[in-house]
Order: C-alpha cells, then sequence, then structure tokens
C-alpha cells in the first residue's frame, strides 16, 4: 500500500511541476498603472514625451527577480494585447524599457496612434492578473510650418529696400 501511494505522489509530482514552473509573478492587489502625460485625446507634436505612472508595484530592470515589480512596455497602435501567458513581443510597436524606465521620448507619425502601457516581469510576462494601463488615444501634428515671409526687395536706390 505505502508503494502504491508513493508511486501516486510520484506520478502526481509530475503533473504537478510542469504546472508550478508555468506559475507567473503575482500582481499586487492595489496595482494601477497609467499613462502620466499625454492625456487621453491630447494633440501633441514630436518629439512626444511619454512619462509612465505606476502605483502599488515597483520598477525593477529586466532580469531581477523581486517580488511586486516589473518593467514597463509601452504598446503604440496595437489593437489587441499580446498573450499575456508568453514574453511580450519587442518590436516598434512593443516597446520594452528593461532598465527600469519610467518615461521616453519617442516620434511619431502625423496622425492618430494610440499609448498603452503594460507591465511584465523579470521574463517580460505579463503578471497575474496582468497589470495593464487604460488605452488612451493622441493626435500627433506636425510642427508648425513657419510662414516664409516673402523677402522680395525692391530697391530703394540707396541699397536698401522700399
Ligand atoms: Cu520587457
Amino acid at each position: 500500500m505505502k508503494k502504491y501511494i508513493t508511486s501516486i505522489l510520484f506520478f502526481l509530482g509530475f503533473i504537478i511541476f510542469p504546472l508550478h514552473a508555468a506559475e507567473k509573478s503575482k500582481a499586487a492587489d492595489n496595482a494601477s498603472l497609467y499613462i502620466i502625460s499625454p492625456t487621453d485625446g491630447e494633440t501633441v507634436t514630436n518629439p512626444v514625451k511619454i512619462v509612465f505612472g505606476l502605483d502599488g508595484m515597483g520598477v525593477a530592470p529586466a532580469g531581477i527577480k523581486f517580488n511586486n515589480t516589473g518593467h514597463h512596455h509601452l504598446l503604440i497602435d496595437v489593437a489587441e494585447l499580446p498573450d499575456t501567458n508568453s514574453p511580450i513581443p519587442s518590436d516598434d510597436n512593443h516597446r520594452h524599457f528593461g532598465k527600469g524606465q519610467t518615461e521616453t521620448v519617442i516620434e511619431l507619425d502625423q496622425g492618430k496612434h494610440t499609448l498603452q502601457l503594460i507591465l511584465g516581469d523579470h521574463m517580460h510576462i505579463p503578471h497575474d492578473p496582468v497589470v495593464v494601463s487604460k488605452k488612451i488615444k493622441i493626435n500627433v501634428k506636425g510642427k508648425e510650418m513657419q510662414p516664409q515671409e516673402e523677402t522680395k526687395c525692391i530697391s530703394n536706390g540707396y541699397g536698401g529696400c522700399k
């Protein structure tokens, strides 16, 4: 009987271990992620400074495993959140701030864009539950063209302009 129980426990161990290995980093209950600047609906010009806000948890660089911490990821024009059980992709639309940065300056094409933050753990995997900000919309306007003043000179006959 003892041998029977031991082998069942041994067998269960194989089932439980992979689940345990896939356990995600826990988010703090009161975690709140938000974009401080720009504000939702704001019209901005390049370069666009984006300031990240996080309450209830701390920022740690990627690779550093520490409870209740993570690093910021800025999602630019991302319609659907990436798979929250896998590392967040890294490309122009999914930017990692693995040094623990809390703000950035980016250049965006003119027009409408969406910005959203998602926190990732030391492995770039979103927490459980996922800590994500509200998605904001911004409108990027080109730098105002300086009105080119016509500098036609009609000689006044004395080396100057009329
Ligand atoms: Cu990351």
